[in-house]
């Protein structure tokens, strides 16, 4: 795109310009974001070009056998898995499979896996878009990751003692949760935002009549996982994030017109921000002031219900420029962040005010002009926001109490632009969401690598782009590419001393039989099934061979005896579709239908001694 007269974009399609003057014209700008992504961009700075070189003065390898100062949780988007990545190296560390298998790991494979699978909809896919850690006084405790399916409707919860997901919830009522936030500053909620619109139920009923399509606004216990409540909503929830003072949950919205085309949806000027008023809404629960749709009270939270009238409205409608993408609080608790995408600018909501304010409008306190395609803010905690620009391809810092006293539009509020590469989405600092920020780094999660990375056929990886940002005194500097697989979201960093990941599994937190090396041996459990104990060890099963008869039914548990960390052992069954790891000390099960008859020789994936290619057992199947 070429520089049009008033320093807009023009987009080489006749009639489409942005004027960045103004407010983009909701019609116009949904088709520029599409127009535009992955073409160069202009602003004021010069150029958001993808910058030639990285890597500048600071250094942010970790030398060998040096450990990396902080976790980074990345979100796997609809590859299902999250992603564990040290800060500053940026080198992975592991994967935690979620709403996916993983054959690695054998996560979907052993029973107690494929049941949470199973249980939670069966599906062999999801897409995790938002990861948050769990808090107690408004800082992470190390105890649980939440993680939203915007495929599915799920919630997971990944246990941080042993980095596996434990718990994954398929919320009643909802198709897609695409916000997910817990409640700070102690987690009592997990929230998910319900993005698309529906029947309530939605049991083929009111097929083709939107007007009766409901969005919703889910609370999950973070204990239990059971949904509390819901909250019905005008128009289409977005994403969302927590106040902190454990009473305030802003979601982002879009589509108050509640059409079902993009034509429809980007018709009207405004769209409404909800301010969710958990306490209120907890109120109305007690009193009863809720319908039950398949088991969950559902709270009218739309802007006629008789809830939204009184002094304490449960929800405030908040209006923005159209189509608002994300929402952040920044570490005090005072602002909402309000990324504009369609509006160059990010709309600044008082927390403080909202209680007080007859018109929810006046609860707005800023709105400096960004830069084109705001999506993203993160803080350094030293009263500095970063806002990423999808369209204009920068990462923007701006001044936050600057921004409040500027008129609203002004450019005035900005420091510093750092061209990132093409079309970042999120963008996260260290610790940015706890009351107490690091500062230092910053990642910048851009969509699209095009020609930073070898090539690798046509599906590219993203580019992940670290960014020293020091305590936000500092010039921003880009010191790292980072390729990732298809295709992170969002991801959160915690220092690793609020971490305490535990290096042999503790029999005490499962329930299952531990297998000792004496208990080894085959039961038979009924007439077409048996009961397979066997432990492992460098370098032999608990059982060198063990028969079963042609159409039973085979439960095969094994431990894991070693008590050293880092010695894991695999059982790979072929033709059986069987492979799982059993770490030290822990105990696992898969049941399966011996249904061939013949000699199976099962082995060890892992390569754990000297002897590892002997580690075999053998399993004879006697035809029936
Ligand atoms: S969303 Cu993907 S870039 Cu799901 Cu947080 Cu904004
Ligand atoms: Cu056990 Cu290889």
């Amino acid at each position: 795109p070429e520089p049009d007269d008033d320093g807009g974009v023009s987009l080489g399609l006749p009639g489409l310009s942005l004027n960045r003057r103004d407010f983009v014209k909701a019609g116009v700008a949904a088709g520029a974001m599409g127009a535009v992504a992955g073409c160069s961009s202009l602003n004021g700075g010069g150029g958001g070009q993808a910058t030639e070189s990285g890597g500048g003065g600071v250094d942010h390898s970790v030398a060998p056998g040096e450990h990396d100062e902080y976790y980074g949780f990345w979100s796997g988007g609809h590859s299902g898995e999250l992603r564990v990545i040290g800060i500053p190296s940026m080198r992975e560390l592991t994967r935690i499979p979620v709403f996916n298998t993983d054959c690695a790991s054998g996560y979907g494979y052993t029973d107690d896996t494929k049941q949470l699978l199973e249980d939670s909809g069966g599906y062999s896919w999801g897409d995790n878009h938002h990861p948050n850690l769990s808090e107690t006084d408004g800082d992470y405790d190390g105890e649980y990751l939440y993680v939203n399916d915007k495929a599915n409707g799920r919630i997971a919860r990944v246990n941080l003692t042993y980095f596996e997901t434990d718990a994954i919830t398929d919320v009643p009522n909802m198709q897609a949760i695409h916000g997910c936030t817990v409640l700070s500053p102690d987690t009592k909620y997990v929230f998910g935002n319900g993005e698309f619109r529906a029947p309530l139920p939605n049991d083929g009923r009111d097929l083709d009549d939107p007007d009766s399509y409901t969005a919703l606004f889910a609370a999950v216990d973070p204990e239990s996982m059971e949904t509390q409540w819901q909250v019905k909503v005008d128009g289409n929830l977005d994403i969302n994030d927590s106040g902190k003072e454990g009473r305030w949950v802003i979601a982002s919205a879009y589509n108050s017109e509640e059409a079902t085309s993009i034509q429809g949806m980007t018709r009207d000027d405004r769209d409404d921000v909800k301010a969710f008023d958990i306490p209120a809404i907890e109120q109305a629960v007690e009193n009863g002031n809720y319908e039950e749709v398949n088991g969950i009270p559902i709270v009218d939270g739309t802007k006629e219900s008789p809830l939204n009238q009184g002094d304490r409205p449960i929800v405030k409608y908040i209006p923005t420029p159209k189509s608002p993408h994300c929402v952040e609080v920044e570490p005090n608790g005072d602002y909402a962040m309000v990324a504009g995408k369609l509006s160059p600018t990010v709309t600044i909501i008082d927390l403080n005010k909202l209680p007080e304010v007859e018109d929810p409008a006046d609860a707005v306190v800023g709105r400096p002009r960004v830069g084109l395609g705001p999506l993203h803010t993160t803080f350094d905690g030293n009263g500095h926001a970063y806002t990423s620009l999808f369209i204009d391809s920068q990462a923007v810092k701006w001044d936050i109490e600057a921004a409040v006293e500027a008129e609203e539009g002004s450019e005035e509020p900005i420091i510093e632009r750092q061209d990132v590469h093409y079309n970042p989405g999120h963008i996260q600092a260290l610790e940015a969401m706890t009351t107490d920020p690091d500062g230092e780094w910053l990642v910048s999660l851009n969509k699209l690598s095009k020609d930073r990375f070898l090539p690798v056929g046509p599906i590219m990886p993203d580019n992940d782009q670290l960014i020293h940002i020091g305590q936000g005194e500092k010039e921003m500097e880009l010191v790292a590419d980072h390729p990732a697989y298809p295709e992170p979201h969002d991801c959160v960093f915690a220092h690793k001393d609020k971490i305490d990941a535990k290096k042999v599994y503790d029999p005490e937190d499962y329930e299952e039989t531990y297998i000792t090396e004496e208990a080894s041996g085959v039961e038979r459990t009924g007439e077409n099934s048996v009961h397979v104990k066997m432990t492992t060890k460098r370098s032999e099963y608990g059982l060198p061979d063990f028969t079963v008869q042609e159409g039973d039914e085979v439960r095969l548990t094994t431990t894991n005896i070693e008590g050293i960390q880092d010695i894991i052992h695999g059982v790979a069954i072929p033709e059986h579709d069987i492979n799982y790891a059993v770490a030290p000390q822990d105990t696992r099960e898969v049941t399966f239908t011996a249904d061939e008859p013949g000699v199976y020789w099962i082995y060890c994936t892992f390569f754990c001694s000297a002897l590892h290619l002997e580690m075999r057992s053998r399993m004879l199947v006697e035809p029936a």
